[in-house]
Formats: C-alpha cells, structure tokens, sequence
C-alpha cells in the first residue's frame, strides 16, 4: 500500500502532480487546502473560520486540519496521497500516530523543489484564470514566507525517518511525473 506526502512551496505543482498519481495507482487524494476550500465554500460556522486566516496567507490552526484528516481515513482506500498535509511537524507527528492506529505508516515523502519567482508567476497567473483569493503577490508572498518559517522544518521529520525524496519541479508537467514516478519506485 503506498502513501505518499506530497510536499512543497506553494504553487510547485502538489495538485497537479497529485492527480496523476491517483490515475496511476487508484490512490485516495486528501488535500487540506481543497478540503478547507469547500468548507468556505459552504458558507458552514467553519468556513467562515478559516476564510480570513487563508486570505492573509497564514496556515489554519493544526487542529481543525488533523481532525478533518482523521476524519476522511477509508479502511477500503488502497492508499493515500497527502497534498499540502502535514504543513508543521505537529502535523507530521500526529499523522503518524493517526496512521498507526489504522496499522498503516508512511511510505516516502516527495518534495517538489522550485524557486520562489517561477512559483510567484505561476500562482499569480492561477490568480488570474481562477480568480482564487489567495493568489495574489501580496498573499503569495506571505504564504512563502509561512512555508519557510513552519513548514519546511516538515522535510528534516521525514529525512530523519529515511523517507524523503527531493525532486526537481521545474519544467513539463509529464517529464515532472515520471521523476516522481522513479522516485516512488525507490520505496514501493
Ligand atoms: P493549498 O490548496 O494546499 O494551496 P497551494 O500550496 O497553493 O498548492 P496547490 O496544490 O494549490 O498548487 P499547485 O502547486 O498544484 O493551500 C491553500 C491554503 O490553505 C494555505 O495557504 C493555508 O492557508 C491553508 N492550508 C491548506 N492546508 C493546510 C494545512 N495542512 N495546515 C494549515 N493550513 C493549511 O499548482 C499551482 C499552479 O502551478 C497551478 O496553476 C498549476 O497549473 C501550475 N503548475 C503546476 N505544475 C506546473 C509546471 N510544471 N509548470 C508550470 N506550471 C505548473
């Protein structure tokens, strides 16, 4: 059973290349920021929560997160791919132990790695085709900076348990998905 973590800065490509995945091994997509994304969308008391705290660029509290992960495991689900969670080691750590209840553990971590001014450009030109509040380059910006604060520290988790692997994101989309196709291979 293969679950893998999906990580990297804002915009490097965790959705895109997350659905191509899911096509390849029938994998269950969990993404936090869908997830939280429809919850505004909603209009429900916790979507209104999180609304302004995703406009200023900053993460969500680690406990609504987690639950809503806890919440969405499958016992029928032939494995998992974790899009933009964990965000924090406190969220690293309490999907391992959510995932060892369920017998189940990590199976690599896979960073896509792209610099700062190509993710500005392609979340500012999301921005303008989607109309999605958060990319703009004022918000962008914030959210890179929260990503190098809190989350990057997430990578050290995953490398101290030998299950991180650095891929390049930059260029086409297909050549993209077959580096991180090799670099699964490494772990299934
Ligand atoms: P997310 O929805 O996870 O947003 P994201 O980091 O921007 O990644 P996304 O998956 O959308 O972008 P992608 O790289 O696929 O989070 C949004 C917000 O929700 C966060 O800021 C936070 O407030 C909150 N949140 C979510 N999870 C949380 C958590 N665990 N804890 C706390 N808060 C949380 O794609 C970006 C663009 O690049 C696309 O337009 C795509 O078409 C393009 N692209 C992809 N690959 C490309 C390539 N190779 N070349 C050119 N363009 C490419």
């Amino acid at each position: 059973m293969l679950n893998i973590v999906l990580f990297g800065p804002p915009g490097a490509g965790k959705g895109t290349q997350s659905k191509i995945l899911i096509e390849k091994h029938g994998l269950t997509h969990l993404s936090t920021g869908d997830m939280l994304r429809a919850e505004k969308a909603s209009g429900s008391e916790l979507g209104e929560r999180v609304k302004q705290i995703m406009a200023e660029g900053k993460l969500v509290s680690d406990s609504i997160v987690i639950e809503m992960i806890a919440n969405r495991l499958d016992a029928q689900s032939q494995g998992y791919i974790f899009d933009g969670f964990p965000r924090t080691v406190a969220q690293a750590e309490a999907l391992d132990r959510l995932l060892q209840s369920h017998d189940l553990g990590i199976t690599a971590m896979v960073q896509l790695e792209v610099a700062d001014e190509e993710l500005v450009s392609r979340l500012v030109q999301r921005g303008k085709d989607s109309g999605r509040a958060d990319d703009n380059e004022e918000t962008i910006r914030k959210r890179l900076a929260e990503y190098k604060d809190k989350t990057l520290p997430v990578a050290g988790y995953y490398k101290a348990q030998d299950k991180w692997i650095s891929v390049d994101g930059i260029g086409d989309i297909t050549a993209i998905s077959e580096r991180v196709a090799a670099a699964i291979e490494q772990y299934a």
